[in-house]
């Protein structure tokens, strides 16, 4: 059980508590134009606190858009966000002006904080809150700060507050609001990071996620923090970049999706990333082709996990020598999980249904009649279809809608994803249900190819001999559809329902 007191705000337990701790002179972030201790980077937070609530006029309750790619900066200006009492709106750089607009709008947002080199999709914006640039020539945000003074009182919140709107589009396309307590950013850190991920002091914390998603929140910022320990924060890393960070940061926790790691696997014999300890993975599955080349090349047994936007972070996972290839893990001590039959009854192990879990997280969507279908009967109900084995560890077959129904048989998409990706002239690919006349569905894979390799008819009849020697032969792809790029989320997320839309030959 964890406990918070009832006036809690999250980032003064995670910052100002630091700094009294006398943590100020160790490094907190590192960024591409420096380093910052915490005490530098709590004054930056107070500063900014001081702007929202004086020259930006916001009062606790207020919600605050905020846009950047991960930065000092933009850490300072989710923290100072949460200092002073209002709601960060945190959106993902990539978006759009019509998807900034709608989120805005859903949001009620008072007020935004925009790095500079992306303050033009918000011009664009019909009506747009007041809004304050920092970085770039400008600096609008820098300017206000310098003329503030350098300490801010916590503004006294509830723990039970709302400090962040955080939204997702899932895989679906349609963006909810999810809201999150101050207690919730510290129950993250109480629970997966501090039970699962184990970190100390002396990490140092790299990886891709954004700020923006709670996977990189919580990874990238929140989880270092509640420990004294210190955080890269790099803008548009590759697989190349990120490798090449970790070798020159000495970075010893890694968090990014398993698209990014099996492209890494390919490229770590270049570098020496003996630092790193310990990896994680979440996102999406984590196939097992992707877990063994990983740890083939690095020699590290990656941490899979399962979270969700709804539930802040990850809630099931294994590490050491908990870990099962294959399967997620288990609940992370703080969650519980079941699987339940289409009736809402739990079902035993080895049968496959809807995943629920429950734990000091939980989803509260803003004004979305979603929220009916995500939380019954006190479970949340992540839309992953799950199974439980006899020992109680997790084992993923598919999104619940991601099932395929064919000739009577039914296939988990990622079964085949998982058995192409061991095929060596497969980078990437996403497997669909194609509505079909005889056979209810049919199993379509959508293929990118590595480099040197070509589509042909040849090679598709390959790739559908390798996975029928691979997993039931009723499983393999009928239709193959070869691509130069497969669609995803910003988060990394396939979209199938946009794979599911592509007219094929
Ligand atoms: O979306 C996810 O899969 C996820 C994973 C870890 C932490 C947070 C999230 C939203």
């Amino acid at each position: 059980e964890l406990h918070y007191p009832p006036r809690l705000n999250c980032s003064a337990a995670l910052l100002d508590d630091a700094v009294a701790r006398g943590q100020g002179e160790r490094i907190a972030l590192h960024g591409a134009h420096g380093s910052w201790t915490y005490a530098r980077l709590l004054e930056r937070v107070d500063r900014i606190a001081h702007v929202l609530r004086g020259p930006m006029g916001l009062v606790p309750g207020n919600r605050v858009l905020l846009r950047g790619a991960n930065t000092p900066m933009m850490a300072a200006a989710l923290l100072a966000v949460f200092k002073a009492g209002c709601i960060a709106v945190p959106t993902m750089p990539l978006l759009r002006a019509r998807e900034l607009a709608t989120i805005v709008a859903k949001a009620e947002v008072n007020a935004v904080l925009c790095a500079a080199d992306l303050c033009e999709e918000l011009d664009q914006l019909p009506a747009c809150p007041p809004a304050l640039h920092f970085g770039g020539p400008e600096a609008q945000l820098e300017s206000l700060m310098a003329a503030q003074p350098a300490t801010f009182a916590p503004c006294d919140t509830a723990a039970e507050d709302v400090c962040l709107i955080s939204f997702t589009s899932g895989t679906t396309g349609v963006p909810k609001g999810t809201m999150h307590f101050h207690r919730d950013l510290l129950a993250i850190c109480d629970t997966f990071a501090r039970n699962t991920l184990r970190a100390g002091p002396d990490d140092l914390f790299i990886g891709t996620p954004p700020l923006a998603f709670t996977f990189g929140l919580g990874g990238l910022l929140l989880f270092p923090l509640r420990i004294g320990a210190a955080s890269v924060l790099l803008e548009k890393l590759t697989p190349e970049t990120l490798l090449q960070a970790i070798e020159r940061h000495r970075a010893t926790v890694c968090f990014t999706a398993p698209t990014f790691y099996r492209q890494m696997a390919a490229l770590a014999a270049r570098f020496d990333l003996a630092s790193l300890k310990k990896t994680v993975s979440a996102g999406e599955a984590l196939p097992v082709a992707t877990r063994h080349a990983w740890q083939e090349a690095t020699g590290l047994r990656m941490i899979d996990g399962i979270g969700a936007t709804e539930m802040l972070h990850i809630f099931i996972s294994a590490a050491g020598d908990d870990i099962r290839p294959g399967a997620t893990g288990k609940p992370v001590p703080g969650y519980q999980a079941c699987v339940l039959d289409e009736a809402g009854r739990p079902v035993g192990p080895g049968v496959v249904g809807r995943l629920a879990v429950k734990g000091p997280t939980g989803c509260r969507y803003l004004a979305d009649e979603r929220q009916r279908d995500y939380v019954q009967g006190g479970w949340n109900l992540t839309g992953d279809a799950y199974e439980m084995d006899a020992d109680g560890y997790f084992v993923y077959r598919s999104r619940t809608d991601d099932m395929i129904i064919s000739a009577g048989y039914n296939i988990a998409g990622p079964e085949v994803e998982d058995a192409l990706l061991r095929h060596p002239a497969v980078a990437e690919c996403g497997v669909i249900g194609r509505p079909d006349p005889e056979r209810g569905q049919l199993v379509e894979a959508h293929v990118v190819l590595r480099p040197g390799h070509a589509p042909s008819a040849e090679l598709t009849a390959q790739l559908q001999d390798f996975v029928k020697s691979q997993i039931a032969p009723y499983k393999y792809p009928r239709s193959i559809v070869y691509a130069p790029s497969l669609p995803r989320t910003e988060t990394g997320k396939l979209q199938r329902f946009r794979l599911r839309g592509k007219e094929t030959s």
